[in-house]
């Protein structure tokens, strides 16, 4: 089993994966999934801004960036209690995972964080798992969160390290991975992955798969977000990602990293109910649900739950013990 999970995966290794016929290659990420994953279960996530726009970074698809004119509310870190209930409402709506975004370029040793910390105590004693995406952080911050109950840490690489300095310039591929490593040093989850749909080539997406899976440890779970192209960002008028490339991208997900979870992220609002199925086909087993993802709209619960009734999908529940290569 185990010469499936490597961690020295060349680059023609990968795009022969992702240039496989669709068909055979959605086939052989579902062998892949069925050895590894519980196929039935979909892994239920709710997102919140907890504070929202006014972001000192750059980052041409995102509606919270200074530079950008997306028309976003500046808005400053939310009450303790306000998170609280939004995380109770997302549980009782079937969610058994809570991230928690900041547009914060990265962490500061302030009474915000300090608030921060008390929101992860009170998310996590609800049982859920808690996440956070706040931008760089350093390992005694990490280590901090940890402490506090955080069992995932957000942190995208976003695309390949050739194309990065075409979205964003206010910080390196380099810092990227430097919190990637000061989280994993914490004892945190690593949630890492990226976006399709930037103007990037397919070389650029087998590029950025080839540092995610041969990172000394797979991410836990590694979001695909399809871009949601947001008015007044330099990215406004990209042609709409194509849905046979989010297939392509999971099924490569999958294969390369067999026990991480897939999350089929942003763009779903795009995608029919078939579509959707496709990828979970190939391997996806994750999903944001609520009507909001951080500033942009989800499919509403209804009918992301007349799609998991459809495809008799079930939610997958929370801290669960991974599967270990069996043939079921
Ligand atoms: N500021 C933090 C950071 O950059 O790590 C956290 C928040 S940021 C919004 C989290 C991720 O959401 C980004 O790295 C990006 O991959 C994704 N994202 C943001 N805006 C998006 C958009 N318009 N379409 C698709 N994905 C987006
Ligand atoms: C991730 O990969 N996608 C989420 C989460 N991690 C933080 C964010 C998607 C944001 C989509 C655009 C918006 O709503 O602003
Ligand atoms: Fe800031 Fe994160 Fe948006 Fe980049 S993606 S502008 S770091 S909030």
């Amino acid at each position: 089993m185990t010469e499936d999970i490597r961690h020295d995966w060349t680059i023609d290794e990968i795009s022969e994966i992702y240039h496989t016929p669709v068909l055979e290659l959605v086939y052989r990420a579902a062998t892949m999934h069925r050895k590894y994953q519980d196929t039935g279960e979909v892994q239920v996530c709710t997102l919140l801004s907890i504070k929202t726009g006014g972001c000192p970074e750059d980052c041409a698809y995102c509606s919270q960036s200074v530079h950008n004119h997306s028309g976003v509310k500046v808005e400053s870190l939310m009450k303790t209690e306000e998170v609280l209930e939004k995380a109770r409402r997302a549980k009782s709506a079937g969610s058994t995972r809570f991230c928690m975004g900041a547009a914060w370029r990265e962490v500061r040793d302030n009474r915000d964080f300090d608030r921060v910390l008390e929101m992860i105590h009170g998310v996590n004693d609800m049982g859920l798992e808690v996440c956070c995406t706040l931008g760089m952080l350093t390992e005694s911050q990490a280590k901090k969160l940890q402490e506090a109950g955080l069992y995932a840490y957000n942190h995208n690489l976003d695309t390949s390290p050739e194309y990065y300095g075409e979205i964003i310039h206010t910080r390196t591929y380099e810092d990227r991975l430097q919190t990637l490593e000061n989280v994993r040093k914490a004892g945190v989850t690593v949630c890492c992955g990226g976006i399709i749909g930037l103007g990037e080539t397919h070389e650029d997406r087998i590029s950025m798969l080839h540092v995610l899976c041969n990172l000394p440890e797979h991410p836990e779970s590694v979001p695909i977000n399809g871009l949601v192209a947001i008015a007044g960002t330099p990215l406004e008028n990209n042609a709409p990602f194509d849905v046979w490339d989010m297939v392509r991208m999971i099924a490569t997900a999958r294969i390369l990293m067999p026990k991480t979870m897939v999350r089929l992220s942003a763009g779903r609002r795009e995608m029919s109910m078939a579509e959707q199925a496709l990828c979970f086909m190939a391997g996806a087993n994750s999903i944001f649900t609520g009507e909001k993802l951080l500033t942009t709209p989800n499919p509403s619960l209804e009918e992301d739950q007349e799609m998991f009734d459809l495809l008799g999908l079930k939610p997958r529940e929370s801290f669960k013990e991974e599967k270990h290569g069996t043939y079921i």
